[in-house]
């Protein structure tokens, strides 16, 4: 193992770094002494823009524990998301600030043949290393636009991210461990715990058949580097299509269950209205509940903001994004009149079925015009964005057709 430079300085700078960055952040502390901040089109959306260990600066919602945003315009500049600049999102505040990675296993067991437990060299060179381009967003990504406004973190368009994962499909993994005739959930923890002991320990649950799906994987890498801290290092789930919240960062066990998982993230938390719109009237409290599953269809401009002014009389092209679960993206309309006439927009490179998906349309603003610019994305199955917002109480799906602002000059 020739490695054995990089990971000494690795397991260095995370000890240092981390424990100190997160020391010294305080709310007050942020607002002291960072001047710069970014202000979200919604009430109380502004934000400072603050460097955690192994991040760029980002939107901070919170500090214990870290609730990072991707500020916008980094959609608009890379297609993958780089490290540095990906979301931040957990539960528990205590995370671990160290992982030896010489010691560290990843357990199975449960319903298994054969218990397991795995190095990181062993998972590395044992099992078929397999990459998937694939978006990941949290299930409150886009929150604060809820009207009227509900609780839980205030996210903007940012909690998402594209990345390049790489790692081995977790199925390869329960094959070699074998699975008992009736097993029927796999659920998975990580190495975060709660402060406190009456919060539950945060761990997740698939269907087997959802697990046994061949692009879900346990990735030791994003964007051809190891996974930064904050995201997971040195494993953390993937399963594409899906919201974040099942993409279990840590990832140090995997257990096979016969009976449905009872526990507190499963059966409290991420449950949606379980009518076909996942939604309910503002106020109306919710009476029968299904759990958050897959991510709908959604598109963002990228390279125009709210207010925003543009040189009248010349051809600007707006850029943007667009993704689905993971039936791929089969086209992007744009609008800017609201959504009275729409033009077909020019799809860019397609990185597979999972990833964003680039566009772009041009149009000639006119001098002293305001223009409403939407866009609309239809994936291959012929599913749409929504033309009116939903509501639900914790702020989870959204995906109506966004509307930017702006006018000629
Ligand atoms: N171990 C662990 N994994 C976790 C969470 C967590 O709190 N603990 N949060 C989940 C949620 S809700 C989200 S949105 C994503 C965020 O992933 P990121 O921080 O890499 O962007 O991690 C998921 N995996
Ligand atoms: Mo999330």
């Amino acid at each position: 193992m020739n490695e054995k430079k990089p990971r000494i300085d690795r397991r260095q700078l995370l000890k240092g770094s981390l424990a100190l960055g997160l020391g010294l952040l305080t709310p007050r502390g942020l607002w002291a002494n960072d001047s710069s901040t970014v202000t979200l089109p919604f009430e109380r959306g502004r934000r400072p823009l603050v460097a955690l260990p192994q991040k760029r600066p980002l939107m901070v919602l919170a500090t214990r524990p870290p609730q990072l945003e991707t500020p916008f315009h980094i959609f608009n500049e890379n297609i993958f998301t780089p490290n540095d600049a990906f979301f931040v999102r957990w539960h528990l505040a205590n995370i671990p600030q160290e992982i030896d990675v010489n010691t560290f296993r990843l357990t199975i067991r449960g319903r298994v043949n054969k218990i397991l437990s795995l190095s990181l060299e062993e998972l590395k060179t044992q099992f078929d290393q397999v990459e998937i381009a694939a978006v990941c967003q949290c299930a409150g990504n886009s929150r604060g636009f809820f009207q009227p406004r509900v609780p839980g973190v205030q996210w903007g368009n940012g909690a998402m991210g594209n990345a390049n994962w790489k790692g081995i499909r977790l199925r390869d993994l329960l094959h070699k461990a074998g699975l008992a005739d009736d097993a029927l959930q796999i659920r998975f923890d990580g190495l975060d715990q709660p402060v406190a002991q009456v919060t539950p320990d945060f761990r997740k649950s698939l269907q087997l058949d959802d697990a046994l799906q061949k692009e879900v994987l346990i990735a030791h890498s994003m964007n051809g580097e190891s996974l930064p801290m904050l995201n997971g290092f040195p494993l953390r789930l993937v399963v594409p299509g899906w919201y974040a919240t099942y993409w279990v960062k840590m990832l140090n066990d995997i257990e096979v269950l016969n009976q449905a998982d009872q526990t507190f993230w499963t059966t409290d938390a991420y449950r949606l209205p379980a009518d076909p719109c996942h939604c309910v009237k503002p106020g109306e409290a919710l009476t029968s509940t299904v759990p958050m599953g897959k991510t709908p269809v959604r598109s963002f401009m990228t390279n125009v903001e709210e207010g925003q002014t543009l040189p009248g009389g010349k051809p600007f092209t707006i850029k943007g994004i667009a993704f689905d679960q993971g039936y791929g993206i089969d086209r992007v309309l744009f609008s800017m009149d609201g959504g009275q006439q729409w033009q077909s927009a020019r799809l860019g490179k397609d990185y597979g079925d999972f990833s964003f998906r680039p566009w772009e349309a041009k149009f000639i603003p006119e001098p002293g015009h305001a223009y409403a610019l939407q866009s609309l994305a239809i994936n291959r199955i012929g599913e749409t964005q929504r033309f009116d917002a939903r509501w639900n109480p914790h702020g989870y799906l959204r995906n109506v057709i966004e509307t930017v602002n702006i006018h000629g000059t």
